[in-house]
């Protein structure tokens, strides 16, 4: 029997863990910035799967990466060498200019290893005591949902009744480098992890002076400066990279102004196109060397599939200008969005850079009027969800051209002049 959205949603419903509260449009088919669901209705997705699929999905050229790997061979484990590791892990260095990489799968998996990484080189190279170590962190943050990384969030949904919690992390105002400066007067802290934009916040930009006084800070004061671009990463805000515009990947995307090069690097998501899990952790051998054999891994960290996934989906970044395209399709959606902002009260501001951006919604943060506008919009034939309560966050895919970027706008306007508060 054919399944319709319904009773495919049911089956989710009575089988699969109840761990989302998805929008109610059951996807079968995905095609550069369009999806499907499976009545055969098409949609723009507005979300990308939160910045994994910064390439369009189903490229082409990523797919076909995926297949021919597939067939010749998947998983050796890192028990033994394989083919593909040692190409990838040399175009992953001379890409982002950074001696090593270690491969992991899942960001959540990057992350922490990132964390193990600074704690290691904490005790081993700066001198902190062992057990001692302290990692700042910022409120509002989100890293993952591994019992470690909740331990450090603020974010009650993601946190309670998950302890006993990991120690050792420190909180502080995101955007805030007095803060930071005091926090860091504690020698015991080894790293500060901090989201370049905070993804899940709502989008939350800080000023643009943050991110490089942050990284200044930390060098002064001998801890590391860890950059979670899994979501910001991979073009999608109009850089390789949000916090370093130095990337050596050769794209035409302005130089930043600041030189904010992380001790450690963390990517996820857009690092495959969303064909496969990838994430990977960066540093320079003065950091990545406290990593001995036998100290960290994952059966499936750095398998050949994953090699050849990344390095198509890195090509294509570069090879179709995405950055760039990001930086500039970016700037015409805010100016767009402000155009609505002045037609009507129910949209208060825009915010992001890049094509990660987010609108916030005239209404309290525990109202549904975000979550009803989505509905709306999905009706409309555009796929989008609220962050926070009143945020609805905007992400396509960075191949979008400005033409499709047009009939986006106008079915946002149209829905938005549609709804009723
Ligand atoms: C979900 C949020 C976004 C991330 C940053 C690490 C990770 C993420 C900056 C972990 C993952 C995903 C997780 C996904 C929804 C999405 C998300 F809403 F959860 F917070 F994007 F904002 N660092 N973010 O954004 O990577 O282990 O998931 O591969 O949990 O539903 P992961």
């Amino acid at each position: 029997m054919a399944h319709t959205s319904a009773s495919l949603m049911e089956l989710e419903e009575r089988y699969g863990a109840h761990n989302y509260h998805p929008l109610p449009v059951v996807l079968d088919r995905g095609e550069g910035v369009h999806v499907w669901d499976v009545e055969g209705k098409k949609y723009y997705d507005f979300l990308s799967a939160y910045s994994a699929v910064n390439q369009g999905h189903c490229h082409p050229k990523i797919v076909g990466a995926l297949t021919e790997q597939a067939k010749k061979l998947t998983l050796t484990s890192r028990a033994f060498y394989n083919s593909k590791l040692g190409e990838y892990e040399k175009y992953m260095s001379e890409t982002f200019g950074f001696d090593k990489i270690l491969p992991m799968n899942s960001g959540a998996e990057a992350v922490e290893t990132a964390i193990k990484i600074a704690r290691k080189w904490g005790y081993e190279k700066k001198g902190v005591a062992e057990n001692a170590g302290i990692i700042v962190v910022c409120e509002g943050n989100f890293h993952g949902r591994t019992t470690t990384i909740i331990s450090f969030s603020d974010d009650q949904d993601a946190r309670a009744n998950f302890g006993p919690y990991t120690s050792g992390f420190v909180s502080i105002p995101y955007n805030d480098i007095a803060a930071l400066n005091f926090a860091l007067m504690n020698e015991n802290v080894v790293g500060f992890l901090v989201e370049p934009i905070q993804g899940e916040a709502g989008v939350n930009t800080p000023a643009d002076t943050f991110i490089a006084q942050a990284a200044e800070l930390c060098k002064e004061r001998n801890v590391l400066f860890m950059a979670d671009e899994v979501q910001t990463g991979i073009a999608r805000t109009g850089s390789m990279l949000a916090v370093c515009g130095n990337c050596t990947c050769g794209n035409t995307c302005e130089r930043q102004s600041t030189y904010s090069k992380p001790d450690l690097l963390i990517l996820g998501k857009a690092l495959s196109g969303g064909v496969y899990p990838v994430s990977a952790v960066l540093a320079d051998d003065t950091v990545m060397e406290v990593i001995k054999p036998g100290q960290h891994g994952s059966t499936f960290g750095g398998n050949p599939i994953a090699a050849e996934v990344a390095m198509a989906a890195l090509e294509v970044v570069k090879e179709e200008g995405l950055a760039p395209h990001a930086r500039e399709l970016g700037a015409y959606f805010r100016e767009k969005m402000n155009d609505i902002i002045g037609e009507t009260d129910l949209v208060t501001k825009v915010r992001g850079k890049g094509l990660l951006n987010a609108i916030i919604i005239n209404d309290t943060p525990d109202s549904s009027t975000a979550w009803d506008i989505c509905v709306a919009l999905k009706d409309n034939g555009l796929l989008a969800k609220p962050t926070h309560g009143n945020i609805i966050r905007f992400a396509p895919p960075l191949v979008m051209t400005k033409e499709q970027m047009d009939e986006c706008v106008a079915i946002i306007r149209k829905t938005l002049f549609e709804f009723r508060k």
